[in-house]
């Protein structure tokens, strides 16, 4: 059967919606272009937005709060840069009521953006260029390589409780590639030294299925950092546009607590979704005889197709 593009991309969204739930991260996922909340499900939150100006309205010359995080080729760790490079990201006035926003400009050369990035390292204030024309397919652009990210600063989180996050999306349509809103969470674990580290131990994603360049569009999701990764104490947004090359506007980052009530009913359902865990048969340990210094289980014989006789 053949499905309508409109009917496809809705098919997919609430794929996507039994994908995440099934991961046990996501279980409530909206956005205003293409699908509504579930019925039933609730919106409701607590206080005040933890990410800190995510309106992109407060700042000198890059919004407080915010930074680029580059991936150096000759580092292992990345590199904050507290300055937009103008090249592939613009602190936009939209002239409305809306104030400022984040543009993302995805049809930049890689190698381009890779000499930017280590001029703004050199000198933060490095004044920009203009980019050079790109030409299709567009495969070495940013949006066909590495995409364009824009971190905020760590935001804490509390063990065990559930949040929701939104945001507001202008971008390019497509059924497989789309704008997305990481959270990445961090925590502190011992490395094979035996040092405390921060290291990245939680991640997921707000798909923001966009339906048309030119309109903004509204998405939220909730979920729960440290419910499989306790050690989580902080979480990161992060903005990321790809494929395809071209503009893409981020305003409205909203992170707030979720009420214990609905965070319940959120777990529950999640309960429901997934499927019973069954427990494998495991074998009797061959008991260890003396002299012995470890005991070998023995697997079950594999049963080999038999050897054709040559002719
Ligand atoms: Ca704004």
């Amino acid at each position: 059967m053949i499905r309508p593009i409109a009917n496809l991309v809705e098919w997919l969204s609430s794929w996507a919606v039994k994908v995440l739930v099934g991961a046990g991260t996501f279980v409530v996922m909206s956005g205003h272009c293409l699908a509504a909340e579930p019925p039933g499900a609730t919106t409701t939150s607590i206080g005040r937005n933890l990410v800190a100006n995510g309106g992109f309205e407060q700042g000198d010359r890059c919004p407080t709060g915010w930074l680029i995080r580059y991936p150096r080729v000759d580092l292992s760790e990345l590199t904050d840069i507290r300055a937009l490079d103008n090249l592939t990201l613009f602190w936009h006035d939209t002239q409305t009521s809306r104030g400022k926003c984040i543009r993302m400009d995805t049809d930049v050369d890689q190698k381009e953006v890779h000499k930017r990035m280590e001029e703004l390292i050199a000198n933060p204030d490095a004044p920009p260029w203009p980019k050079t024309p790109t030409r299709p397919p567009k495969y070495d652009t940013a949006g066909g390589l590495e995409g364009v990210s824009f971190w905020s600063d760590p935001i804490p989180v509390v063990k065990g409780k559930t949040y929701r996050i939104s945001v507001d999306v202008i971008g390019q349509a497509g059924l497989m590639f789309f704008p997305k809103l990481f959270v990445r969470g961090f925590g502190m674990v011992q490395d094979a030294k035996g040092n405390w580290v921060l290291r990245k131990l939680y991640e997921t994603y707000l798909a923001c299925r966009v339906e048309g360049p030119g309109r903004w569009c509204h998405f939220s999701q909730t979920f729960s950092p440290t419910e499989h990764t306790p050690a989580v104490t902080e979480i990161r947004v992060v903005l990321f546009a790809y494929w395809q090359p071209g503009e893409y506007y981020w305003d409205n980052v909203e992170m707030v607590e979720v009420p214990e009530a609905e965070a319940a009913a959120i777990r529950a359902a999640r309960a429901k979704e997934q499927p019973p865990k069954t427990q494998l048969p495991r074998p009797t340990p061959r008991a260890r005889k003396a002299g012995e210094l470890f005991v070998v289980e023995e697997e079950e014989p594999m049963e080999l197709p038999e050897k054709k006789p040559a002719k």
